[in-house]
């Protein structure tokens, strides 16, 4: 089975961080409608939505990918690097707590998820103004003991890595060349987003098909034509706080042998 964890938008999500882009008013309503249509297209692609608890204190909370790293053999759950977001984790680390082992960041280390990417057995960790070398160095020796690698990589420009670079097939990246070097990447072929879209790198792969924002229509087409499978979500609301598709779930495996709490719970009832 596989589990897809969101979060719902804050009603204070007009009051989110803001790094790279202008603040734009955001239509609260239609940032639910968009964040409802993409855990339906989860839904649709086979994923288990399961909802952590609502944060209205916590504007950024719909963007729980920066909160965890979920492995197979267990999960990190991060310091983010904006203050105003290190509440966000105590939640999910309880809900998380019922599918892995988990292990947290601590000061003064700073990780964002949206900073890992998990090519096979090797973490590509952005040096972020989010993620710093202690958070680097943190999750490495947290990861060790599972045959991880953590490898470091610069970039600039964007928010996270996962803003530069994704994975949309087996070996192959889409990425914003501006933003970050494919030589970061040495056994990957890569793609380059349209250079009318910086924002269009950020993809998430499900069952086989590549989850995207709608509003990169050049990048979608140069996808398709490689011959991808796309399904398109509008997260063009989302996209005003810097998000994007993968920030908004924690996305994991979830077999009978890791569901210690809810098995636990169910034999008490
Ligand atoms: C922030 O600045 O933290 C949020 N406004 C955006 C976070 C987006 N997260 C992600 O791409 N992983």
């Amino acid at each position: 089975m596989v589990i897809a964890v969101t979060r719902p938008v804050s009603p204070s999500f007009g009051e989110c961080e803001l790094t790279h882009l202008a603040r734009e008013p955001i239509d609260i309503a239609r940032a639910c409608e968009q964040h409802a249509a993409y855990e339906d297209l989860l839904r649709l692609l086979g994923a288990t939505i399961v909802r952590a608890p609502a944060a209205p204190a916590f504007p950024d909370a719909v963007f729980i990918e920066d909160t965890a790293i979920v492995l197979d053999e267990a999960a990190v759950i991060t310091r983010p690097g904006a203050s105003s977001r290190r509440g966000e984790t105590a939640a999910v680390a309880a809900l998380i707590a019922d599918y892995r082992r988990v292990l947290p960041v601590e000061a003064p280390a700073t990780l964002d998820g949206g900073d890992v990417l998990l090519l096979g057995r090797t973490l590509y960790v952005g040096r972020s103004g989010r993620t710093n070398d202690a958070g680097i160095a943190q999750l490495a020796s947290l990861v060790a003991p599972f045959d991880y690698r953590v490898v470091p990589v610069e970039f600039h420009g964007c928010l996270h890595l996962k803003s530069a670079v994704t994975a949309v097939d087996d070996g192959v990246l889409l990425m914003n060349p501006a933003w970050v070097l494919a030589s970061a990447f040495p056994r990957c072929d890569t793609l380059s987003v349209d250079p009318r879209e910086p924002y269009a790198a950020n993809t998430l792969r499900l069952g086989g098909v590549v989850v995207y924002p709608s509003q990169h229509p050049f990048t979608r087409d140069l996808l398709v034509q490689h011959g991808l499978c796309l399904a398109t979500t509008d997260c063009s609301e989302l996209a005003k706080a810097e998000g994007a598709v993968t920030c908004c779930s924690l996305i994991f495996e979830h077999g009978f042998e890791n569901a210690r709490g809810i098995l636990d719970r169910a034999s008490e009832a």
